[in-house]
C-alpha cells in the first residue's frame, strides 16, 4: 500500500473527537459510499506466511469457505479525506493472542490509536514488528499480561511471534474513519457520511494485490460501487 500522508496531532485530535455518531454538518455536502465486492483471485496459498514450507499447512482449505475467509480480511476505504468528521474511531482496539494466533487476524484502527496486545493463552508469547510503519519489539510475556503500542503513521503493519513462527497478523492504519467491511456473505459495503467529493477507493487484503481507483461521493444520493479484488 501507498504510504499515506501523515497527518498533523492537531488534525488527529480533532478526528478522533470529532462529533461521535453526529452528521449534522450540512447534509447537502454528504454522501453515502455503498457497493459491493466480488473475490476473484484465487486463495493466496502461495503467499501465506510459512516457516516451514512443505512441512506445516500442507492441507489446502477443503472447501468454499476459503472464499469467505478472504472477504473476511478485506477492507474498503477511501486513500485520503482532507476533513474527516463524525464517524467515531474502532474503540480500544485489541490485537489477542488466543489459540496460537492473533485475533483478529485483521485489525484496522486510525492513526494515533493504541492497540492493546493482551496475551490469553497458557503460554508466553512475544510480539513484533519489522514494518516500515511501525517497528516495535514487545518481548516475551505470559498469559494475562498485555502491552500497548501506538500507532502514529497510517500504512500496513504485521504483526508476528518470535516463538510461534506462524503467528501472524495484521493492522491497518487509516488515515480517515472512512472504512468498511464488507459482508461476509454478500460482499456488500456501506460507508456513510462521506464529504461529498472525488477520492481513491481502496479494496484492501493483507495477502492479495491492493485495487484502487478513483470515484465521485455525490451529495445526497448514494454511489453504488462494484469492485473486484
Ligand atoms: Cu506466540
Amino acid at each position: 500500500m501507498r504510504r499515506l500522508h501523515n497527518i498533523t496531532a492537531g488534525l488527529l485530535l480533532a478526528v478522533l473527537t470529532a462529533l461521535p455518531g453526529n452528521e449534522s454538518v450540512d447534509a447537502a455536502d454528504i454522501g453515502i459510499l455503498t457497493g459491493t465486492v466480488r473475490v476473484v483471485s484465487e486463495p493466496p496459498y502461495a503467499i501465506r506466511i510459512n516457516a516451514y514450507p512443505g512441512v506445516a499447512h500442507t492441507t489446502a482449505p477443503s472447501n468454499d469457505t476459503e472464499g469467505k475467509s478472504l472477504i473476511r480480511e478485506i477492507v474498503v476505504y477511501l486513500e485520503k479525506v482532507a476533513a474527516p468528521h463524525a464517524i467515531d474511531p474502532p474503540a480500544s482496539p485489541k490485537l489477542t493472542q488466543r489459540g496460537m494466533e492473533f485475533e483478529p487476524s485483521v485489525l484496522v484502527i486510525l492513526a494515533g490509536q493504541e492497540v492493546g496486545f493482551p496475551n490469553e493463552d497458557p503460554y508466553y508469547h512475544n510480539v513484533f514488528s519489522y514494518s516500515p510503519a511501525k517497528r516495535f519489539d514487545l518481548g516475551r510475556y505470559a498469559r494475562g499480561k498485555s502491552k500497548s503500542v501506538v500507532f502514529e503513521d497510517p500504512g500496513v503493519v504485521q504483526v508476528f511471534c518470535d516463538i510461534h513462527s506462524d503467528m501472524k497478523g495484521t493492522i491497518l492504519v487509516l488515515q480517515n474513519p472512512y472504512f468498511a467491511r464488507p459482508d461476509t456473505e454478500t460482499g456488500a459495503f456501506r460507508i456513510p457520511s462521506v464529504p461529498a467529493g472525488r477520492y481513491r477507493l481502496v479494496v484492501w487484503h493483507p495477502d492479495l494485490e491492493t485495487v484502487s481507483r478513483e470515484i465521485e461521493v455525490r451529495p445526497g444520493a448514494a454511489t453504488p460501487i462494484e469492485v473486484e479484488i
